[in-house]
């Protein structure tokens, strides 16, 4: 859930890129850290694996206006997508408040996708406490490739909720901006709903 601190007015959300190894999750992170406003924005980091981690990760924080007079801050990571990085992985989804799921329209890819948004639905769905359900929304990256799977296919297997889900390009910044505004969207009205809920509670 995300971090509310009333004596600062801030509150944090984390949202993680997860992915198949390689779909563009970092690149989504070099694209929003590159755009945004620059006081807006900390420094794009790496963070290197710790030992049985395996796996580096990238973080950047963002500032992003303000919700009923808190400031609202997203610390975003994008997750390592390769074979060995899994505790580092379900480590991030575990305290993730949002979920950008950014598979790699590549065909070769095609059952890395459905694999990794298994896995990515089982840790959601063991998390899962309070009935709130965790923010999630689909990138469908690397759309500029001729041997893209068309998109209906992969919403009909990666998405069959469907939930928001973006085409993009991210190495251009195509479909960046869009799927972080999706989430965004959803995340601030979970919040708006978790505080008039903890409200509520605090003067019944
Ligand atoms: N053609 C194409 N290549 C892309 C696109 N987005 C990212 N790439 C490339 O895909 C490769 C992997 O991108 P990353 O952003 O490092 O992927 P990642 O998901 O962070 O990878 P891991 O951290 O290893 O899981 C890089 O060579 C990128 O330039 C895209 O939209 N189209
Ligand atoms: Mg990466």
């Amino acid at each position: 859930m995300a971090l509310v601190n009333d004596r600062l007015s801030a509150i944090q959300c984390r949202i993680v890129f997860d992915g198949p190894a390689a779909s563009g999750k970092s690149t989504n992170l070099r694209v929003i850290h590159a755009r945004a406003p620059r006081e807006a924005r900390g420094e794009l980091t790496t963070i290197n694996g710790s030992p049985g981690w395996s796996g580096d990760f990238e973080f950047l924080a963002l500032q992003v206006g303000e919700v009923e007079g808190y400031r609202l801050f997203y610390h975003l990571y994008a997750a390592p997508g390769g074979p060995g990085a899994e505790r580092c992985r379900v480590a991030l989804l575990w305290a993730a408040d949002g979920v950008v799921f950014v598979a790699d329209s590549h065909r070769a890819c095609f059952h890395a996708n459905l694999q990794r948004s298994a896995e990515l639905r089982q840790v959601l769905a063991a998390r899962r406490t309070n009935g709130a359900g965790v923010p999630l929304v689909f990138q469908y990256n690397k759309r500029d490739l001729p041997e893209a799977v068309p998109v209906p296919l992969l919403e009909a297997r990666l998405n069959p909720d469907r939930l928001p889900s973006f085409e993009a390009v991210a190495v251009s910044g195509e479909g960046v901006f869009p799927t972080l505004q999706a989430l965004s969207d959803l995340l601030i009205r979970q919040v708006r709903m978790l505080r008039e809920e903890s409200i509520r509670a605090s003067n019944p």
